[in-house]
């Protein structure tokens, strides 16, 4: 730790994106400097403007440090106590009298950045038995957990691209130049994509923008937005037609590839050509490219997900993958192997159980449940609904659904016809500020980590812990323990039960189920650590690179990647099949009957007429989803929610380079101002979600100074892909007029 005025040097992984930077932070009564860790194995130095931001996060005033209990319709600050004492007081009531699902859970996107809250939202979602779950993920990458669940046997199977290796990456509906990556850990993208360019390679990206990756690309092509099924249909047809189809290695491990040829038969590029606005003699030549590349892979992210067709589309994307002979081979997609609690290399090796969805149905609209969940876009009529199983109470954790899920309005509406909400937070925000108690975590810098989601996407297999840096105040509990907590209100022990007490049971009930006779000894072996560290440490040790609890005495133990400053190195990605599959044939899956049937919806929509607007959104390199746009350095002068329009339709529009338009959909509308340039795609216009940052009682007082307008106003909870239920949040067609033909001469963007 550091003492007053003598620098010192940390090292800390950065919570903000799936890049998973190595950070050095040099503290001297307070944070001094962040740059990249250049001795980091795995990022090297790279870190992007965000990375930086972790100071301002750290020392924001408006960041939460004590607990708020709402008290006629205001927040007070409370003590610990008090705040779990008014849990205690309203919600096991709550429980007795409407029964377990009454009370719902939303749990966001930075849970998966937290190892406390990665390791242990879990149990709270086991120990509350609602099945009324919702979490980030059925606004982002459901479709991907399903299509990898159907055709390798687990939801967690998500093979990524092997970017130092390949020749030829085609790339649709991901921006990695800005996002940085999404179920791919790949920091400096763009020195990886200069050095595939440099070795001959070549970078193909498909997208309705020409984006800052379209830029550092070979090429970039256009495509309808919601075109993705046709095109990737297109191609597989293509791949099939001119006999292109080359298995390798895999041929012996790979079923239902004659159902799969028949199922793709009506999609010859001529017929999808219209609807995903590429030409058919385009479709054909990028199936042949990909088909003669010696080293290829085929990635789809965010833009290939939050569409009607999401799951087809993230199938059809691993479909080429395999078909081509590019899957599992080096340089190709490939499977990571984490150190440490991934789920596919536990178990039997090379079969399993599959998966299973729709276990249950959502109460009102009948969605299935997949991963255990929900839709998010089916919480507001959950909790509006009367009936049997309605929701009455709400824990929300790390989750800004109110900006972040489709007509968020009607959420905030929803919320506050709730009896009884409580956010675990950082700040009083858009969705927080509905709750009746919010409990705020803790600085980053504050607590342990351990990428333990990440390591299973990255694109070299790695392990990096990193300690705290500052101390944590005496009376403030770690995330962890809050979640214990309240786990010890829902079991009815009560907001005083011993929690070390409740982490043993749960950590006992665990190991009887996976380690069976051996559950006592591998209890005590992790005896010295608490919490997460505790997890982690017996994750490390019975995993893929493990000492195994001493049987292995040279594997890895969370003292030894702990000591190693900078992280350990654990090489390429390797091949995995038929290791990795989990699916009860013991194959690689091509046309799983769920998928294969679901081939009807574009069947039926291959004549659809294009609608002349739509819109799409965007990320943007300083901001996070809807939540840092209150950390000064990243807000710093400049006004970033614009509407890109083409020029051809602001022409049309009467729209003039920054003036303010009306975008409308659904009876709502937002209002942005426009930059017109040719990077869209005519008749689709992209703006960024996350933004909206002008409610009442929320505290944000940087981001409330340049609210922005909000993209998930404008889009329908009702839109889903049936399969994974995620929500449809690109594509939309709206109406777009202007407002005023002020031109904002001068400003900076
Ligand atoms: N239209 C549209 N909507 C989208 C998307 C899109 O592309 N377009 N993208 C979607 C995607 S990919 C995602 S992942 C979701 C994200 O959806 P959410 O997870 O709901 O949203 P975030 O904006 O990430 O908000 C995270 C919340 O966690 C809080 N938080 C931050 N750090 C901590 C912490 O350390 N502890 C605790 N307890 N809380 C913390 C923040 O204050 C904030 O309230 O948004 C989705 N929404
Ligand atoms: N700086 C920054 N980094 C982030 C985030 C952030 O908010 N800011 N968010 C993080 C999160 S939670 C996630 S999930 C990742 C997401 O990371 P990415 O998947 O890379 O997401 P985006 O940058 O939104 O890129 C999506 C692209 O899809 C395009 N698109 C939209 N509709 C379609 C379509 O129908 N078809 C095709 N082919 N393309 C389409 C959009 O134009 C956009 O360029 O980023 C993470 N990293
Ligand atoms: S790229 Fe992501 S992980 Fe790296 S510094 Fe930026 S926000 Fe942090
Ligand atoms: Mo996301």
């Amino acid at each position: 730790m550091n003492s007053e005025g003598k620098e010192t040097i940390h090292h800390r992984i950065c919570p903000f994106c799936e890049a998973c930077c190595g950070l050095e932070i040099a503290v001297a009564s307070g944070i001094k400097r962040i740059r990249g860790h250049a001795a980091d194995v795995f990022s090297r130095g790279y870190l992007c403007p965000k990375g930086v931001a972790l100071k301002d996060l750290h020392e924001d005033p408006d960041r939460l440090r004590k607990p708020l209990i709402k008290r006629d319709g205001r927040f007070v600050e409370a003590t610990w106590d008090e705040a779990f004492a008014e849990i205690e007081r309203r919600l096991p009531p709550i429980i007795a009298e409407h029964g377990a699902d009454s009370v719902a859970l939303t749990l966001g996107n930075p849970i998966v950045h937290k190892l406390a809250l990665m390791l242990y939202a879990p149990r709270l979602g086991r120990a509350l038995r609602s099945r009324s779950v919702f979490s980030a993920s059925t606004l982002d990458q459901m479709p991907k957990h399903l299509s990898c669940g159907l055709m390798f046997g687990d939801f967690l199977s998500i093979p990524v691209p092997d970017i130092e290796r390949t020749d030829f990456l085609l790339m649709l509906g991901a921006n990695p130049m800005v996002s940085n990556g999404s179920l791919w850990t790949v920091p400096n993208f763009r020195d990886k994509a200069k050095a595939l360019r440099a070795r001959g390679g070549r970078l193909l990206v498909v997208d309705p923008r020409r984006t800052e990756t379209a830029d550092v690309a070979d090429e970039h092509i256009f495509i309808r937005p919601g075109g993705d099924v046709f095109l990737l249909l297109g191609m597989v047809h293509t791949l099939f037609a001119e006999k292109l189809v080359h298995l390798g290695r895999l041929a012996v491990h790979v079923a239902g590839i004659e159902v799969l040829e028949r199922a793709v038969a009506g999609f010859a590029p001529e017929k999808v050509s219209a609807r995903c606005g590429i030409a058919a003699e385009k479709v054909r030549t990028l199936a042949g490219t990909l088909a003669k590349a010696k080293h290829a892979a085929v990635y789809g992210r965010v833009g290939t997900c939050t569409q009607e067709y999401g799951t087809l589309c993230s199938w059809l994307v691993d479909v080429l993958n395999v078909l081509t002979g590019h899957f599992d081979e080096p340089g190709g997609a490939m499977f990571p192997k984490a150190a440490a609690l991934q789920s596919n290399s536990m178990g039997n090796a090379g079969t399993g159980k599959g998966i299973i969805t729709g276990r249950r149905k959502s109460r009102v609209s009948g969605a299935p449940e997949v991963l255990g969940e929900f839709p998010m876009s089916c919480l507001a009529e959950e909790i509006q609904t009367a009936g049997e199983g309605q929701v009455k109470a709400l824990i929300t954790v790390a989750s800004n659904a109110a900006l972040s899920s489709p007509n968020g309005q009607r959420l905030a509406t929803a919320m506050d016809q709730l009896e009884f909400m409580v956010s675990m937070d950082i700040y009083v925000n858009e969705t927080s500020r509905h709750a009746d108690v919010i409990l705020p975590g803790t600085s980053p810098l504050e607590d342990s980590h351990y990428d333990v989601a990440f390591s299973q996407l990255s694109y070299r297999n790695h392990a990096r812990y990193s300690r705290p840096i500052f101390p944590r105040p005496e009376d403030r509990p770690e995330e962890w323990e809050v979640l214990l907590r309240l786990i010890g209100i829902i079991q009815g022990k009560g907001a005083a039960a011993d929690i070390n007490q409740i982490d043993d049971e749960l950590l006992m009930e665990d190991l009887r189920r996976t380690a069976g006779p051996f559950a006592d000894q591998i209890f005590k072996a992790s005896s010295h650590r608490r919490g997460p560290d505790r997890l982690l440490d017996l994750g490390l040790r019975a995993g893929p690179y493990g000492d195994q609890f001493g049987m292995k005495p040279d594997g890895l133990n969370l003292d030894k990647v702990e000591s190693a400053e900078g992280g350990i190195d654990l090489g390429a990605l390797e091949p995995r099949v038929p290791e990795v599959l989990r699916t009860p044939s013991g194959k690689i899956e091509l046309g799983p009957a769920m998928l294969i049937d679901d081939l009807k919806r574009p069947a039926a929509d291959l004549g659809r007429s294009i609608p002349e607007l739509v819109i799409v959104g965007r990320r943007q390199l300083h901001g996070n989803n809807s939540w840092m746009h209150n950390l000064p350095v990243l807000a710093k002068g400049v006004v970033r929610c614009f509407v890109l329009v083409n020029p051809k339709d602001a022409a049309r529009l009467g729209l003039e380079d920054g003036c303010k338009a009306r975008i409308a959909h659904g009876g709502r509308s937002i209002e942005a101002e426009v930059e017109i340039t040719d990077e869209m795609m005519p008749g689709v216009i992209s703006l960024p979600h996350g933004w909206g940052h002008d409610q009442p009682g929320a505290q944000l007082e940087v981001a409330a100074a340049n609210p922005g307008a909000n993209l998930n106003a404008l889009m329908d909870e009702n839109r889903r892909d049936p399969l994974s239920g995620n929500a449809v949040l690109s594509g939309v067609e709206v109406v777009m007029t202007p407002v005023a033909t002020r031109v904002l001469a001068g400003q900076a963007r």
